[in-house]
């Protein structure tokens, strides 16, 4: 990775004093994506699958393009390609429209400590109004998802496995594709949240043989507003929408209404359309670079950035083991907001909270934790600098 180059592309990089470390909860806009967006507004600016003009028929083919480059990266039919608002959005869908419908009272639904809320929180919802149970895999003594402790949870009442593929908190990467394999054998369907899986390594939904898989444009240097949920053509077929109107409406009388084949039976209303332009284009240039590299060059500075902090006393790292480029910690005995604002003075952009992960920060037992999380244009430069700043501000909370 030529991280130098990398950040010629980003227009964001003229402040050269900017060290982005917040990747977790977005990643920065490149030049082809700002101008894959721009392009779009500038020369056609107008709705899709409507018009009869020759303008409407270019951006249709543009919009629905989009959607052939995203199926094909992560190794899905065009019409499993549901576009959304973002995971949050797609996950939800999930809930609303295949809990809703199948979940009955005495059901289970296994999720996990390490969720991210929009990943359990649905379903929280769904098995309250249905009388379900909402089952938790127990977490080892690291704060992983591991098989074995699935297999405990797991009966023959289960429906539907909820799931993250790489945890927004520890950067674990959960052994889903073994759990899919299980869950199957039980007759469950999984749903995978791959909000911080798909940006950062290889996901391709035959492999893993998911039911659903949910991912946001953001996080993988799309635009804001674009998510994607992948669904299973069959199972996508037997769901009912949860939104209707126009777009996804096949015939409609005063006693009836039919709707579109998927995906458009869940596209209601115009849709994101500069959005879905802006992810094709950034799933084109963050795929150049090799999903494997991307990881592996994560890797090695989630590493660097542990072993670093290793030569300072009075700091906790939560996730030392983690497989991808996020570093969880605390400054002891220090507030993790009050320590987040030291580093804005380094320029060092970071998050601190609960990372609207609640389950896990209590399972750490702590108030919150300070995350950074790396991405292709991070480099060791980034990681010293953070780690100085981390330095200061324990300097700062502790010494006086
Ligand atoms: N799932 C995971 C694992 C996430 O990390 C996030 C966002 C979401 C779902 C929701 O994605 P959205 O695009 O619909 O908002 N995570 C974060 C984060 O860690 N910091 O800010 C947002």
């Amino acid at each position: 990775m030529d991280v130098k180059k990398i950040r010629n592309d980003f227009p964001i990089f003229k402040d050269d004093k900017l060290v982005y470390l917040d990747n977790a909860a977005m990643a920065l806009k490149p030049k082809c994506v700002i101008d894959a967006v721009d392009n779009y507004y500038a020369r056609y600016g107008v709705n899709v699958h409507r018009g009869v003009y020759g303008l409407s028929y270019e951006a249709t083919e543009l919009y629905e393009n989009a959607r052939d480059t995203i199926a094909n990266f992560i190794g899905a039919k065009r019409e499993e390609v549901i576009y959304t608002r973002g995971t949050t959005s797609a996950l939800n869908l999930v809930a609303q429209s295949y809990g809703m419908e199948f979940i009955e009272a005495g059901d289970e639904v296994i999720t996990s400590e390490l969720e991210h809320h929009s990943s359990h929180m649905p379903w929280f919802n769904v098995c309250k109004k249905k009388g379900a149970t909402l089952k938790y895999i127990p977490l080892n003594e690291e704060g992983r998802i591991t098989v074995e402790a699935f297999k405990k949870v797991i009966s023959k009442n289960t429906k539907v496995v909820a799931l993250n593929y790489v945890s927004n908190v520890m950067g674990y990467i959960s052994p889903v594709k073994e759990i899919i394999k299980i869950a199957h054998e039980y007759g469950a369907v999984v749903i995978v949240d791959g909000a911080q899986a798909v940006p950062h390594m290889n996901v391709n939904v035959k492999e893993l043989d998911c039911d659903f898989l949910a991912f946001s444009g953001h996080k993988l240097c799309g635009p804001t507003g674009i998510g994607i949920l992948y669904g299973k053509k069959e199972l996508l077929e037997k769901m009912p929408p949860i939104e209707f109107g126009g777009d996804m409406a096949d015939e409609v009388s005063k006693d009836d209404q039919t709707y579109k084949a998927v995906p458009y039976k869940f596209e209601a209303g115009t849709p994101i359309i500069a959005g879905a332009i802006g992810l094709a284009e950034a799933i084109k240039y963050i795929s150049h670079f090799g999903m494997d590299n991307i990881l592996a060059h994560e890797k090695h500075l989630h590493d660097f950035a542990v072993s670093e902090i290793s030569k300072l006393d009075g700091i906790t790292v939560y996730n030392k083991t983690a497989e991808t480029g996020i570093i969880a910690f605390n400054i002891d005995g220090v507030h993790p907001h009050d320590a987040a604002s030291v580093f804005d003075n380094s320029h060092v952009c970071i998050r601190a909270g609960h990372h609207c992960a609640q389950l896990i920060t209590k399972w750490l037992d702590v108030v919150g934790t300070v995350r950074a999380s790396f991405y292709i244009y991070n480099d060791e430069e980034d990681v010293l600098k953070f780690v100085e700043a981390l330095k200061e501000a324990r300097d700062f909370f502790t010494k006086f």
